[in-house]
C-alpha cells in the first residue's frame, strides 16, 4: 500500500519511522511518504491560510493550495494518472466533524491501493476541496479520532497511519494476534493479563490463572470481559446479539444488572 500524508508539520509523522510501521516500510509493504504542504505554495511568504469568508475566528486554509498538492498526489479517478501515482486514491481527511474513525474504517482502508491524508490546521480547509475530490469520483472520508478537539490533524493522522498500517498482511508478525482482537471486534473488551511475578506490591495473580485448567481460565477470562464491557462499556453490551451468549454469559449479566431475551441485551431498569 502506498500512503501519502500531507501536513505544514512533517517533523509530526516522524514517530512513523518507528516500530511496527517503520519496518513495514523498511521491508516495502508500505510505501509511506510524508510531504510539506508548503512546498505547494507560490508565494514568498509560503501561505497556506487566509481569513474565514462570513467572519469568524482564526485562519482557514486555502483550496487553491491544497489543490496544487492533491492534483499532484490522488492520481486521476477512474482511470490513468501519472505513472508514478496509482489511480484512484483514496483521501482522508481528520476533522474532529467527520465520523467517529473505528477499526472498521481501519479495515476498510487497509483494503486500498492508495490513500492521501491531509492534515489541516487553524479552523481546518476550505470545504470546496473535500468538494471537489468526491466530486471527481475519489472515495473520500472525513474522519474523527474521538470527542476531543487536537490543534490540527497530524496526531489523528498518526492514530489512522498505524491502525490501518498494522492491517495489511505481513506487518504484524503473528496473524494469532490478529484473529484473538477479532473477538474484541465480536463486542467485548479484552480480559486483564498478568505476567511474573506471581505476587508483587501485595498483589497476587488471580489463583485460576496458575492452577492449569485451561477451560477454567477461558471461562474466568469471558465472566471479566463482560463485567468490564458492562461497566465501561455499556453501549457495547446493548449491542450485542442475544446469540453470541451462552447460558452462563447470562447469569453472569444477570448478576450485573443486565437482562437477555429475544429482543437484544438491555439494563434492568430498561426492560
Ligand atoms: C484543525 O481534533 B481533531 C482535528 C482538529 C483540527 C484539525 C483536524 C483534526 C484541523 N483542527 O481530530
Amino acid at each position: 500500500m502506498r500512503i501519502d500524508v500531507v501536513t505544514i508539520f512533517p517533523d509530526y509523522l516522524a514517530a512513523l519511522d518507528l516500530s511496527l510501521v517503520g519496518k513495514a516500510r523498511r521491508t516495502g509493504l508500505l510505501d509511506l511518504r510524508v510531504h510539506d504542504l508548503r512546498d505547494w505554495t507560490t508565494d514568498r511568504h509560503r501561505t497556506v491560510d487566509d481569513t474565514p469568508f462570513g467572519g469568524g475566528a482564526g485562519m482557514v486554509m486555502r483550496p487553491d493550495v491544497w489543490g496544487r498538492a492533491l492534483d499532484d498526489l490522488m492520481g486521476e479517478p477512474p482511470v490513468g494518472g501519472p505513472d508514478e501515482v496509482p489511480a484512484g486514491a483514496h483521501l482522508v481527511v481528520p476533522t474532529p466533524s467527520g465520523e467517529v474513525f473505528t477499526q472498521r474504517h481501519a479495515e476498510r482502508l487497509a483494503g486500498a491501493d492508495h490513500l492521501v491524508v491531509a492534515c489541516g490546521r487553524y479552523e481546518g480547509i476550505d470545504a470546496r476541496v473535500v468538494e471537489h475530490y468526491r466530486a471527481a469520483g475519489h472515495p473520500v472520508s472525513e474522519l474523527s479520532i474521538g470527542d476531543y478537539v487536537l490543534n490540527g490533524g497530524e496526531v489523528a493522522a498518526l492514530v489512522m497511519v498505524e491502525a490501518v498500517g498494522r492491517l495489511l498482511p505481513g506487518v504484524v508478525g503473528n496473524p494469532h494476534s490478529l484473529v484473538e482482537e477479532s473477538h474484541g471486534a465480536a463486542g467485548l473488551l479484552e480480559y486483564p493479563v498478568y505476567t511474573k511475578p506471581p505476587a508483587w506490591a501485595g498483589h497476587d495473580v488471580p489463583d485460576v490463572l496458575l492452577s492449569g485448567h485451561h477451560g477454567r481460565v477461558e471461562r474466568w477470562r469471558r465472566d471479566q470481559a463482560l463485567e468490564r464491557t458492562a461497566r465501561r462499556r455499556p453501549d457495547m453490551l446493548a449491542a450485542l446479539e442475544p446469540a453470541v451468549l451462552d447460558r452462563r454469559d447470562r447469569e453472569v449479566l444477570a448478576g450485573l444488572g443486565w437482562t437477555v431475551d429475544a429482543d437484544g441485551v438491555r439494563r434492568d431498569d430498561q426492560v
